[in-house]
């Protein structure tokens, strides 16, 4: 690694900065924005790429468990609230993959990678979505996971992850109402419906909580990105954060969380929990999820049948530029 990112832990006994080194950790001290064009360390270029690639993949094959739904919604208001959603987490795609080719990632590549394996997305999305419950849940846990995780990154310091992030948590705000409204009408409705929140709760609460990545004890990458102020907090400190937040919420609707270990600790001042299987989250992050394999296969799907569109745009666009010169 070059730069001052692998030194700044022991300022004291670290090799003299250079001028661009000394511009970044300034700029980055002062809570000023790194933007494309300034001079970065490799590693932090890097890590920013794999964050945002993953964060990108993630909405985008996240369109596919509730986009399993479009055409079965019960109703034409809760298709088209749906629709309008899961076409939200495109341009949540599209922003963060524009945000990774301001750091020299190529769109194209980033694509194989995610179709060969090569980079992850959010575990989360791995599972199956068995009622349209499991709409409103995703609403309310997943997107709730996703809002707690993403605010701080409003404050990231690479400039345009942070400015996307602005636009995309104003979003998932509205995602996360649309889930709760949603599940709030259900537990008004008949007992069949209460039950199917109550399982769809019981399935997605587990994974929701694997959403912040592993423990801190665990994490590879939270000490530097803390030091870079990409990350804000640690893993841990979030899933607490949510945990919290989350608990008042499930009361208010009436279902039951599926943790018999979660009680309010008054010394803490925090809800404490169980353990989070972390080996399932292993399993799932490693490919062998329930629906892994299945998620790639239709987004490589789609990526094929796409090709005549892609075609057809860069001719449009040679022609374009042919007539302009
Ligand atoms: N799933 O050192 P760590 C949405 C990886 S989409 C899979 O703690 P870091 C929505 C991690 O990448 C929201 N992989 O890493 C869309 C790392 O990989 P490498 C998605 C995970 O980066 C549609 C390794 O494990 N949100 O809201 O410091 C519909 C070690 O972890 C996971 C984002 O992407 C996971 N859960 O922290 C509805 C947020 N967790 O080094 C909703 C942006 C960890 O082996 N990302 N890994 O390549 C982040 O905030 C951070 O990257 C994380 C992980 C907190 C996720």
């Amino acid at each position: 690694m070059t730069g001052p990112a692998a030194d700044s832990a022991d300022a004291g006994q670290r090799p003299e900065l250079t001028g661009l080194e000394h511009d970044f950790e300034g700029t980055i001290a002062s809570e000023r924005r790194i933007e494309p064009r300034d001079w970065m360390p490799d590693a932090y270029r890097k890590t920013m790429i794999r964050q945002i690639a993953q964060h990108a993949h993630s909405e985008i094959i996240g369109m596919q468990p509730e986009g399993n739904w479009v055409t079965r919604a019960p109703s034409l208001r809760r298709k088209a609230i749906l629709l309008a959603k899961v076409q939200d987490e495109a341009g949540h795609g599209l922003y963060l993959y524009s945000a990774a080719e301001t750091l020299g990632a190529d769109r194209e590549d980033l694509t194989n990678r995610l179709i060969t394996g090569a980079q992850k997305y959010s575990s989360i999305f791995n599972y199956p979505t068995l009622t349209f419950a499991d709409v409103g849940v995703i609403g309310w846990l997943v997107d709730g996971a996703a809002i707690c995780n993403q605010v701080p990154l409003c404050r990231s310091s690479y400039g345009p992850y942070a400015r996307a992030m602005i636009r995309i948590c104003k979003e998932e705000s509205f995602h996360q109402r649309q889930g709760y409204e949603l599940l709030l009408t259900m537990m008004r409705g008949t007992e069949a419906q209460r039950e199917m929140v109550q399982d769809a709760t019981n399935r997605w609460w587990w994974p929701s909580l694997m959403m912040f990545g592993p423990p801190d004890a665990a994490s590879p990458n939270t000490e530097q990105s803390m030091r870079w102020r990409i990350k804000r907090h640690t893993n841990d400190e979030l899933r607490q954060r949510f945990v919290d937040m989350t608990v008042p919420q499930a009361e208010a609707l009436g279902v039951t969380l599926p943790d018999p270990q979660l009680r309010w600790n008054d010394t803490r001042g925090n809800y404490d929990f169980g353990a989070v299987d972390w080996d399932e989250f292993k399993r799932v992050v490693s490919g062998n999820g329930p629906c892994n394999a299945q998620r790639i296969a239709h987004r490589r799907a789609a990526h094929e049948d796409g090709a005549w569109v892609r075609e057809a745009a860069a001719a449009h666009a040679a022609k374009r530029s042919e007539a302009a010169a």
